[in-house]
């Protein structure tokens, strides 16, 4: 596991560089939560609701906006003041895979206009290190200055049955994070990845990317399309610093209930984690 997996939220965020980083890990402590809900979800009513009332209790919302059958400018309106209303980040879980011009228009422009709203992206690294350059030139253009700080995730692994993203796509997902760690933030991953030994580059000193993990359930094993899901302790204890989960929140009988659990567990591991560091 990093070193900076060791350290506490606040110790990570007084020494990061990145202002988005920063304001994640603050977050995370001021309102003692790792939790980013997967609001997968189908009406922008759905979401919205949602959104106000798991807020209290999460870092980041994750979305997929393009399964919101009534998608508009009121979805994002919406989103944008519950997120200043409880202090939460917006993460579009859209995961670009293409050449860097089509990237850059699906990020940019649109039905979505994602660069707009959503704090946190994810991509894959299928397509090579230009779909990195081409979405961090859209981050960081002067057209976007009014925009939200914007930082990327790396898919480096996925939790579902047979999933390729291993070995050296892996490897090379580190790669790229170190090359771009200015728009970089971290990693959709299963475990901390700081570790993966590469031929291409090395950890500098201070390294400190952030790992998030889905498929994280309390009352499953999976499902039957592939998703493969763990606890919030076993996630935390691999090395994830905020941990993803949709169907065991939102599709539970009591979704304020459940994301409370999923709170209490998240951050009880992590204050195990920390305490067995110190
Ligand atoms: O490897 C992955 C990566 C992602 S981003 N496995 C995943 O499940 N996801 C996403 O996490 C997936 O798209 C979904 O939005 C969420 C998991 O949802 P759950 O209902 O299975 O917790």
């Amino acid at each position: 596991m990093s070193s900076a997996s060791g350290q506490t939220y606040s110790a990570r965020a007084s020494k990061h560089s990145n202002a988005l980083v920063k304001r994640l890990f603050d977050i995370a402590e001021l309102k003692k939560t790792n939790v980013t809900v997967s609001a997968d979800v189908t009406s922008t009513m759905e979401l919205l609701e949602l959104a106000d009332c798991l807020g209290p209790h999460i870092a980041v919302i994750k979305t997929h906006v393009d399964i919101v059958s009534d998608f508009s400018n009121d979805t994002v309106v919406g989103l944008k003041r519950l997120a200043e209303k409880h202090n939460f980040l917006i993460f579009e879980d859209r995961k670009f895979i293409d050449i860097g011009n089509t990237v850059q228009k699906q990020y940019h422009g649109g039905a979505l206009r994602i660069s707009e709203w959503a704090h946190i992206i994810n991509c894959s690294i299928l397509p090579g290190g230009g779909i990195v350059e081409a979405l961090a030139q859209v981050a960081s253009s002067n057209d976007f200055h009014h925009g939200p700080e914007r930082g990327l995730l790396i898919l480096a692994e996925m939790t579902s049955k047979g999933s390729l993203a291993t070995g050296a796509y892996t490897t090379a997902s580190v790669d790229y994070a170190r090359e771009y760690k200015d728009f970089v933030i971290g990693f959709i991953s299963t475990r901390a990845l700081t570790e993966v030994q590469s031929d291409v580059t090395s950890a500098t000193e201070g390294e400190d990317f952030v790992v998030f993990t889905t498929g994280v359930n309390l009352s499953s094993k999976g499902d039957k399309l592939g998703q493969q899901y763990q606890t919030p302790k076993s996630a935390i204890e691999r090395g994830a610093d905020f941990i993803i989960a949709g169907r065991g929140i939102y599709a539970a009988s009591d979704p304020v209930e459940a994301v409370k659990r999923y709170q209490k567990e998240g951050w009880d591991a992590y204050l195990g984690r920390v305490a067995r560091t110190e």
